[in-house]
């Protein structure tokens, strides 16, 4: 398609008004209304009862009011379908065919299904002669059945297509909004957002656009998200009222996300007894406490009979906890447990925990230690509604970390594994930096060694019974949700691993492709598709490439943590050192002559990191002090890798942007703007990144590149 006709374009790519008159149109993301085009054409019949039936037939009905096709509702009349999306209990129809479908369906599922339930989100997929039938045990499911049907496209009515069974492997794959309601004199409105202001709230208020917080639960829903907090985890005054007297504000944003199966979760205070309850101490053995807790809970889910229960960050960053009382986080995370489990409700509790006024003379502390420190003694100890949620690193969500060794410690503990979809520290959304890749290594990571168990398997649990994943959202009020509008392929990628953490990340990029940039839009499919993936794929390691090198981390601007500051954190009280001096760089974490930390993993792994020699060059620097002639496995030298790949990172980003710009007229124009603009930053700030780190280590190390380039 061409750019003279960028007007169809538009329409096929953003959702068709604006959601609410005053506000600006808002990108449809992975589900413009194209995508809908196979399914909008058919006859479709939906049989069942219940609010998500509900979305269902809306869904649906839309779909065929733009595309031709038509809708029945359990028709007590024959009629001739091309698709059934049916509850199992449903009552027979007095329609041969579709019975005969819904039959072909139960025995396609007793024999694939080896017994086991659909459960609440599963679905089936079956073909029975010309029609396609999507089978599921709840709401839920076939909600999840209808958003497969629309990936597949035509693909869904092939005559030749196996039956399908599909179940989530996690039961909760959530959202955590670092959302403030009052806007933060220094983090703003969203906490490390690059998406513009909160989707929720604005200004001390609820933002008041629940038609935009419902277009945002489909989105959700259609990637397999089923939970969210609704607010930071650092939960200042205002906030802290939406457990009590704002929680109407709450029950409003359930309200709107309950007809997409996405329950409501809150970060709370836990000094919300003395903050709200007047009480004189917030001690979690205390009696008056656990009253305050168990009558405010009983409150909260009075009014949200669904809630899903409370996220807390506690003694951690200026965090009340319960060390103040002299408690242990077990006594605190169980206060809360204790009150939520009579409603089925969960306590989500940060593993990051660390001493964040570290005096940057003292080698012995090691903030990467802490969480293992605090939490590991503590396993077996936490309640069964509590969920330890664990960053993946064991410092801060960098770019390249070693997996938390806390994930393989804590065998009698419900493990969630935290991912950051938004960008804090790998680009911002001013810079391409598809995630996928790295969190399908994290997930993949064997911590006792190769062949065992993996983090995916964590996360799972036995038996389904594990924390899930959970990760903190990079979406905002801006138009294209996410900033850079290449950025809603990580979160749309986060919410298909959560579903299915073993998929593969790459494959699950290009379905966001075809959903997001639909083939029916554009002249040359193909060009577009193979660009996009020439330019997403290997991004996250372009992003490595020219920022801190080896797993070393930080090196990042204090507080925005943006762009390159070689020392900005080197004298400073967060514990993120890298040590480098004029002979070497990094920092020793073995248990022979550094902070031990090496020793917090399985012996496999603690045997790998504990020697340089072993150690893989990606986060050889994490746990070495190394000199910089060090020889890599690569077969280069610590000094010349961090030359070849900050020269080799600023020139694929280079690449990036001249492919981007083959695009121009072959997709939306707004999408191609805002992603150019966005390009030229990137190089900007890339091609800075390169000059910093180089410079700064040819001047440490007085070692010249040996390829004679243009060092400063
Ligand atoms: C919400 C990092 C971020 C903080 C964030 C914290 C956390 O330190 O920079 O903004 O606080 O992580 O995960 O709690």
């Amino acid at each position: 398609m061409k750019a003279d006709k960028s007007v169809d374009v538009e329409h096929l790519v953003f959702v068709d008004e604006p959601l609410e008159t005053h506000e600006p149109r808002v990108h449809a993301a992975w589900l413009p209304p194209e995508a809908f085009r196979s399914l909008g054409a058919r006859r479709v019949l939906v049989h069942g009862e219940g609010l998500l039936v509900d979305t269902v037939l809306d869904e649906v009905s839309r779909a065929c009011a733009r595309y031709g096709g038509r809708v029945w509702h359990s028709p007590s009349w024959d009629v001739d379908v091309d698709l059934v999306l049916a509850l199992r209990d449903a009552g027979e129809l007095p329609n041969p065919a579709v019975e005969a479908a819904r039959s072909a369906g139960e025995a396609a599922l007793a024999e694939i299904g080896r017994g086991e339930p659909l459960g609440e989100e599963g679905f089936l997929l079956a073909r029975e002669g010309e029609v396609t039938v999507v089978l599921a045990d709840a709401p839920a499911g076939l909600l999840y059945g209808l958003f497969h049907v629309v990936r597949l496209c035509a693909a869904a009515f092939d005559p030749a297509r196996p039956p399908e069974r599909h179940r989530p492997a996690l039961r909760r794959r959530m959202l955590n909004h670092w959302d403030n309601v009052a806007v933060h004199p220094v983090m703003g409105q969203v906490e490390r957002g690059y998406a513009g202001g909160s989707i929720f709230w604005r200004d001390g208020r609820p933002r008041g656009d629940l038609a935009r917080v419902r277009a945002y639960g489909r989105l959700l829903a259609a990637s397999g998200v089923n939970a969210i907090s609704v607010n930071n985890v650092n939960v200042a005054r205002t906030e802290a009222l939406l457990l009590t007297d704002r929680l109407g504000d709450v029950a409003e944003i359930a309200d709107a996300l309950r007809p997409y199966g996405i329950r409501v979760h809150l970060s709370v205070s836990f000094a919300a007894p003395v903050l709200l309850g007047g009480l004189s101490t917030a001690d979690p053995l205390d009696e008056a406490v656990r009253d305050w807790w168990a009558a405010t809970t009983r409150r909260v889910y009075d009014r949200i009979p669904d809630f899903g229960g409370y996220l807390v960050k506690a003694d951690s960053e200026g965090q009340p906890g319960p060390f103040t009382y002299g408690r242990d986080h077990a006594d605190g995370a169980n206060l809360l447990a204790e009150a939520l489990a009579p409603h089925g409700g969960v306590v989500h509790w940060r593993a990051f925990v660390y001493n964040h006024h570290q005096d940057w003379r003292d080698r012995s502390t090691d903030r990467a230690r802490a969480a293992y420190d605090h939490f590991t003694p503590l396993d077996g100890r936490f309640r069964a509604n509590v969920v330890l949620q664990v960053k993946y690193g064991p410092v801060d969500f960098q770019t390249r970390e070693p997996v938390s060794p806390v994930l393989a410690a804590m065998p009698a503990t419900r493990l969630a594994l935290e991912l950051q979809v938004t960008q804090e520290y790998t680009g911002q959304q001013r810079h391409i930096c598809h995630l996928g890749p790295w969190w399908g290594e994290v997930l993949r990571f064997a911590p006792w060694g190769p062949g065992g168990r993996t983090i995916a398997d964590v996360a799972v649990g036995e038996a389904g019974a594990g924390g899930g994943l959970v990760a903190v959202a990079n979406t905002g009020d801006d138009p294209f949700w996410t900033g850079h509008p290449l950025a809603q392929a990580n979160l749309y990628t986060f919410g298909r691993l959560a579903w299915d953490p073993w998929r593969d990340p790459t494959e699950i990029l290009g379905e966001w492709m075809t959903l997001t940039f639909p083939p029916s839009a554009t002249a040359d499919p193909e060009l577009v598709r193979r660009t996009l993936h020439e330019i997403m794929d290997d991004s996250w390691r372009t992003y490595e490439r020219y920022t801190a090198p080896l797993g070393v981390g930080f090196m990042v601007h204090p507080g925005d943590h943006y762009g390159p500051d070689v020392d900005g954190y080197e004298y400073s009280r967060w514990g993120t050192y890298h040590f480098a001096d004029r002979d070497g760089v990094g920092v020793d974490r073995s248990r022979a002559s550094g902070t031990g930390f090496a020793g917090q993993y399985p012996p496999y792994w603690a045997q790998v990191y504990e020697s340089p020699r072993t150690c893989p060059d990606e986060v050889l620097l994490f746990f070495h002090h190394v000199p910089y002639s060090h020889v890599l496995h690569s077969g280069s030298t610590v000094i010349q890798h961090i030359y070849d790949t900050h020269f080799a990172g600023v020139e694929e980003v280079e690449t990036m942007r001249r492919r981007w710009q083959t695009l121009n007229g072959m997709i939306d124009p707004a999408v191609y703007e805002r992603v150019s603009e966005r390009l030229d930053e990137q190089v900007r700030c890339a091609t800075e990144w390169r000059d910093q780190i180089n410079t700064y280590f040819f001047r440490k190390s007085g070692v010249p590149d040996a390829r004679g380039r243009r060092i400063y």
